[in-house]
């Protein structure tokens, strides 16, 4: 080994007492591992030694150094060996290695580069080659370092807006007392719905939901127990609908409309059935109610199978008609 001709190469001054990188010397004979050590620390660096291939991998997974300077020669394994298995190691694939061997020949040179060396050096070394080439991987490390926490902290930043972005998405279409879509979500999907239903020549279904005496209900039990029922009725409307194109909307005050695409009129009359069953046995009492002595729905029911012809609000008028019939004789059913 030869040192160069007195160069300093240490940065002296201020840098000094800092710590310039924590390097891993690997090499079986202790001389060279003093020598090397010696001349680091006297460039400001944190110097580690082990004296086998063994003993880097234990120490490398248990504390992973910024730089490994690796012996090639060593017995039971050896320096490719040990490189080829940092580099299989999630943990360690990204710290640099460095060879610095004996073996002088171009082969052993590019399986060092093969196995995932970023240098090789060869013995006898002038330690100012070692330094600088030691610093610029050091450099080039601490880089990608940076840019991979960059990246990191970006993705984290898309999630975060991702997740505002659901929530906005959620407040702009969900309705805040009930939990069922809005009306402004309900007029998106019925066009979106209506233009693919156009192109199949499937039916589309709607129910148009209202609540029965629900004025005398607020007067009789007050605005808040009104609430209450509002919220128990979007969720058995909801809980009523089988497939998961089926969806329910607040229309109004104290209105729901459904959606039901691909279904018949049959279907619907029977999906009313089941609806009239469940807010029956919802059994809320409602004493002012001219309809029964529990909270009921009247509901108004219309199919059609859409054809750019007509207006999907067509839709809304027809089903509006036929819950307005519902209404006129008696309330607490529905028509279609
Ligand atoms: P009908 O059987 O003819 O539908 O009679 P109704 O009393 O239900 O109908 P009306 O249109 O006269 O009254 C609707 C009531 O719904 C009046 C209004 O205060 C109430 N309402 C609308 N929105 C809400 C709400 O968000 N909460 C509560 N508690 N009540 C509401
Ligand atoms: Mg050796
Ligand atoms: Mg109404
Ligand atoms: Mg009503």
């Amino acid at each position: 080994m030869t040192t160069d001709s007195g160069a300093n190469t240490s940065d002296g001054g201020d840098n000094q007492n800092s710590k310039r990188g924590d390097i891993l010397i690997v090499d079986d004979q202790i001389e060279n591992i003093q020598f090397l050590s010696t001349m680091l620390m006297d460039n400001g660096y944190e110097v580690r030694q082990v004296l086998s291939g063994k003993q880097a991998l234990k120490v490398v997974d248990y504390d992973p150094p910024e730089l490994i300077l690796l012996d090639i020669m060593m017995p039971e394994i050896d320096g490719y060996e040990v490189c080829r298995q940092l580099k299989s190691n999630s943990r360690t694939c990204q710290i640099p290695i460095i060879f610095l061997s004996a073996k002088q020949q171009l082969s052993e040179k590019i399986k060092g580069f093969k196995v995932g060396g970023v240098d090789y050096i060869t013995k006898p070394f002038v330690v100012a080659e070692v330094v600088c080439r030691l610093e610029t991987h050091l450099k080039i490390y601490r880089y990608q370092n940076l840019l991979n926490q960059e990246i990191v902290a970006r993705k984290k930043v898309e999630q975060q807006l991702l997740i505002a972005n659901q929530k906005l998405e959620q407040i702009a279409n969900i309705d805040g007392l009930t939990g069922v879509y809005n009306r402004r979500y309900f007029n998106d999907l019925l066009s979106k719905e209506w233009y693919r239903l156009c192109r199949e020549k499937q039916p589309l279904s709607m129910i148009m939901v209202d609540i029965d005496c629900f004025k005398e209900y607020n007067d009789t039990y007050g605005h808040l127990q009104g609430d209450e029922v509002l919220k128990a009725i979007a969720s058995t409307l909801k809980s009523s609908l089988q497939r998961s194109s089926d969806f329910v909307a607040r229309y109004g005050g104290e209105e729901f409309v459904i959606l039901l695409p691909n279904t018949d009129l049959q279907g619907s009359i029977t999906i009313c059935e089941n609806i009239s069953l469940k807010i029956m046995e919802l059994a809320i009492p409602h004493r002012g109610s001219s309809a029964s002595n529990s909270i009921t729905i009247s509901m108004g029911v219309h199919c059609l199978i859409p054809s750019a012809k007509i207006n999907p609000y067509t839709l809304i008028d027809k089903s509006d008609d036929a819950l307005y019939l519902a209404k006129k004789e008696g309330r607490n059913c529905f028509r279609y």
